[in-house]
């Protein structure tokens, strides 16, 4: 990649795209096409079409996705399946309809079977049934991995897809209904601290495990990926190392200094029992992670009280 190059991170103001954006804009990238909401609605085919018609970018990143938690997923499958098709669908159709030289494609760990063999190799792709919670976003993503693909082999474009395993840091939903753990627990940690609450209520049974990368990792990633990886299958991007939803709970409140009781919620779903991706092949490729779990959550408490602050205050 050139510096010069104009690179459309689409979903620029997301978890994933905005750290892409810092990423690389600190290398020096100067040429970015950012695009918000209301400028350029992803989901409208004949918009998208002409920005790219008149744009042309070099390079994009395919960050923008209707993404959360496992009650949003649950709760709303058709925008979880729908959203994501037509993104996706537009953006990949109009790369190729423009020239665009290389593309990356963000997927899921969700991709992969309820039942994966653990840690999860790229090959489990399509091998089982879908944890049914995620099942429509799995679909949606499944589907761009299968769009990417067919591409290079029909007409041999550069589009290659990462799978990134549960993602945190700054610019993440903090909404209790529509957020991953990670957030929901440290929003819920700072609210019963202050509130002087003496317990804390955590979904599910707390046996899950998932493994979490931090959002600059995964930027990181990203740009290693398209300066060295050109092939179509598909890439796992974690960190190698997973907790349990209760250990992620005690460690969360240890950071932010609530020193009540963890309660659990049996009537809120577990979701796929384990999630940890075999990292093994991005690994051999030359790249690692950097961001402690600790220190990662550390960070993004800082920037949830300097970003989110009033949205936290309990209501009174
Ligand atoms: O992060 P999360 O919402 O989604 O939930 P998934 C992970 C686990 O944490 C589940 C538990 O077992 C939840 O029941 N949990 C405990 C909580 N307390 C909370 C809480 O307060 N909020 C939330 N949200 N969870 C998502 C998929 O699955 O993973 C997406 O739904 C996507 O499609 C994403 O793939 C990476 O890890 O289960």
């Amino acid at each position: 990649m050139e510096k010069s190059d104009k690179i459309f991170v689409a979903g620029h103001r997301g978890l994933v795209g905005s750290a892409i954006v810092r990423r690389l804009e600190g290398e020096g990238f100067t040429n970015l096409l950012k695009r918000d909401r209301a400028e350029l609605d992803l989901t409208q085919e004949r918009p998208v079409a002409e920005f790219f018609a008149m744009e042309r970018p070099d390079v994009v990143v395919l960050a923008a996705a209707k993404v959360g938690g496992i009650k949003a997923n649950n709760d709303f499958p058709v925008e979880f399946l729908l959203d994501n098709l037509q993104v996706q669908n537009n953006v990949i159709t109009s790369a190729h309809a423009t020239g665009v030289r290389k593309l990356l494609f963000l997927g899921s760990s969700c991709i992969y079977p309820k039942h994966a063999p653990q840690p999860i190799p790229e090959e489990a792709l399509l091998t089982g049934p879908l944890e049914p919670t995620n099942d429509a976003y799995a679909i949606a993503k499944i589907a761009g991995i299968k769009l990417c693909q067919a591409y290079a082999s029909e007409y041999g474009e550069t589009y290659i897809s990462a799978m990134p395993t549960n993602l945190y840091g700054p610019n993440d939903n903090f909404d209790l209904l529509s957020s991953h753990v990670l957030p929901a627990l440290l929003r819920k940690a700072h609210e019963a601290k202050i509130s002087g609450a003496s317990e804390l209520m955590v979904w599910g049974s707390g046996d899950p495990r998932r493994e979490f990368l931090h959002v600059d990792d995964m930027a990181d990633a990203c740009v290693f990926l398209l300066k060295n990886y050109d092939s179509p299958e598909i890439v796992n991007v974690g960190c190698g190392e997973d907790i349990s939803i209760r250990q992620l709970a005690e460690l969360i409140c240890d950071v932010i200094g609530f020193e009540g009781e963890l309660t659990f919620d049996a009537t809120k779903p577990d979701g796929t029992p384990r999630k940890l991706l075999d990292v093994r092949k991005l690994n051999g490729l030359g790249w690692r992670p950097k961001i402690a779990l600790r220190e990662g959550i550390a960070s993004t408490y800082q920037w949830f009280l300097e970003h989110e602050l009033e949205a936290a205050a309990p209501a009174r």
